[in-house]
């Protein structure tokens, strides 16, 4: 793996980092990815089901899809890619991973300072009376659940058309704003607003690095691109940083 002198330079120097991630840092997990070949949205569109009128509409069918991406998630765990962000704790001052995922995996890995942009799959809501039931062991009823003010019991994630969390979202902003490095880990980077996080990065003076199998909308405008698989990638950048560091 070539690191670029700049690049080398930067990490030197560098005390707040901040990772962005997509579902492909999941990809090797087992979690199919959204617009990949094997990505869910294969199966359905966004549309069709990831949005508040489609709960409405059609309840059943999207309680159900989302205890079936319950199920996937609670039969993985997170893969080196998570860890190898994990480590990235005792190797800078300031680091943070900003999430599209709601998947979770960056918490099982021990990551300290997370963002959910996109809200978290095993958070519930009463869409009535607000009324929070996180955790419920829904795999099993697959039957959707009411709450008992009558409302219906929705997923905590945000669905297309919905505002994302004003407070995660200022504050991933601000940390955005302050990184001296920037990771772009397994993003199609197609979705806004989380999308503008790179984009808040770069004005802001921040090296941006991208990590992904392919390229991207983003490559156009990163730094340096690692192109593969981020849980073979992430460790042996990792291993750089570390040589780096020591002077070796
Ligand atoms: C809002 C939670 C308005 C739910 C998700 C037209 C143009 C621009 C924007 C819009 C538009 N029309 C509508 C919009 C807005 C819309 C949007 O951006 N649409 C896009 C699709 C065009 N955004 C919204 O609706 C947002 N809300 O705008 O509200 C508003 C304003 C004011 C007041 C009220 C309302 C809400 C967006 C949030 C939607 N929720 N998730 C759920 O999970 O069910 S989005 C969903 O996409 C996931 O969170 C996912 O993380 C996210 C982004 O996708 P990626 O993570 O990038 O995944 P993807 O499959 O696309 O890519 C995977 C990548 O990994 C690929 O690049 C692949 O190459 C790579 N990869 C694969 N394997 C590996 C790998 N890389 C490394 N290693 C591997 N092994
Ligand atoms: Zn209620």
């Amino acid at each position: 793996m070539n690191i670029p002198d700049e690049l080398k330079e930067r990490i030197k120097t560098a005390k707040n980092v901040a990772v962005f991630t997509g579902a492909g840092i999941s990809a090797e997990s087992g979690i199919p990815t959204f617009r990949g070949k094997d990505g869910i949205w294969n199966k359905f569109r966004p549309e069709e089901l990831a949005n508040f009128d489609a709960f409405i509409k059609n309840p059943e069918l999207v309680w159900e899809w989302y205890n079936h991406r319950r199920k996937i998630i609670s039969e993985t765990k997170p893969n080196n890619g998570h860890f190898a962000i994990k480590e990235l704790e005792n190797i800078f001052d300031d680091v943070r991973v900003i999430t599209q995922n709601v998947d979770n995996l960056h918490k099982r890995a021990g990551s300290k300072a997370i963002y959910e942009l996109h809200g978290n799959i095993e958070k519930n809501f009463c869409i009535k009376c607000k009324k929070r039931f996180d955790f419920i062991e829904l795999i099993e009823s697959d039957k959707l659940l009411k709450c008992d003010c009558g409302g219906l019991i929705r997923p905590g994630v945000v669905w297309f058309g919905e505002m994302l969390p004003e407070k995660v979202f200022a504050e991933a902003e601000n940390f955005a704003r302050k990184t001296d490095l920037f990771f772009i880990v397994g993003t199609s980077a197609v979705v806004y607003p989380a999308a503008l996080m790179p984009i808040y990065a770069k004005e802001s003076g921040s090296y941006l690095i991208e990590i992904n199998i392919e390229a991207t909308e983003i490559t156009y405008s990163v730094h340096h691109s690692f192109f593969g698989q981020s849980g073979e990638v992430l460790p042996e950048l990792l291993e750089k940083i570390k040589l780096i560091l020591t002077g070796e």
